[in-house]
């Protein structure tokens, strides 16, 4: 079966209207989009996607991030699509994120204590199907 991931563009991104260039480059690359939606996070949902961070100094500016505004949640299929998308994203810290990613060429440090890099995507097999019932239930 064809691998699937789950990715967000996060309020950041949605805000400043890049979910469209976002989406574009997703399908350029020739990943297939299976489901799309636009919604509001909640406590409930960041919490347990986001729980390998829980007690890291940067979790709480996180999720305060995440709820700062609508996110776009996508589920992406496509023949190694898990690492093809975090590649497309590029490293985390987008100010030294590779030129020609989403977040070396769109993103930037702003000066808080979470890193506003615009994209999320499942880093494995096992959290991308974990991740997937969280936004798509
Ligand atoms: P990624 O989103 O690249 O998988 P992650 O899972 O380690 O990165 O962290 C989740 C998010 O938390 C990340 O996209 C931005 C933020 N973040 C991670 N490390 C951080 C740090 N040291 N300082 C501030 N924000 C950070
Ligand atoms: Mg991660």
């Amino acid at each position: 079966m064809t691998e699937r991931t789950l990715i967000l563009v996060k309020p950041d991104g949605v805000q400043r209207g890049l979910t469209g260039e976002i989406l574009r480059r997703v399908e350029a690359k020739g990943y297939r989009i299976a489901a799309l939606q636009q919604l509001d996070a909640s406590t409930e949902k960041l919490a347990k996607h986001y729980a390998e961070h829980e007690g890291k100094s940067f979790y709480q500016p996180l999720v305060d991030f995440m709820l700062s505004g609508p996110v776009v949640a996508a589920v992406l299929e496509g023949d190694r699509v898990i690492e093809g998308f975090r590649s497309l994203a590029g490293s985390t810290e987008p100010t030294t994120a590779a030129p020609g990613t989403i977040r070396g060429d769109l993103g930037r440090d702003w000066g808080e204590k979470v890193q506003k890099n615009l994209v999320h995507g499942s880093d494995s097999v096992e959290s991308a199907e974990r991740e997937i019932d969280i936004w798509f239930s």
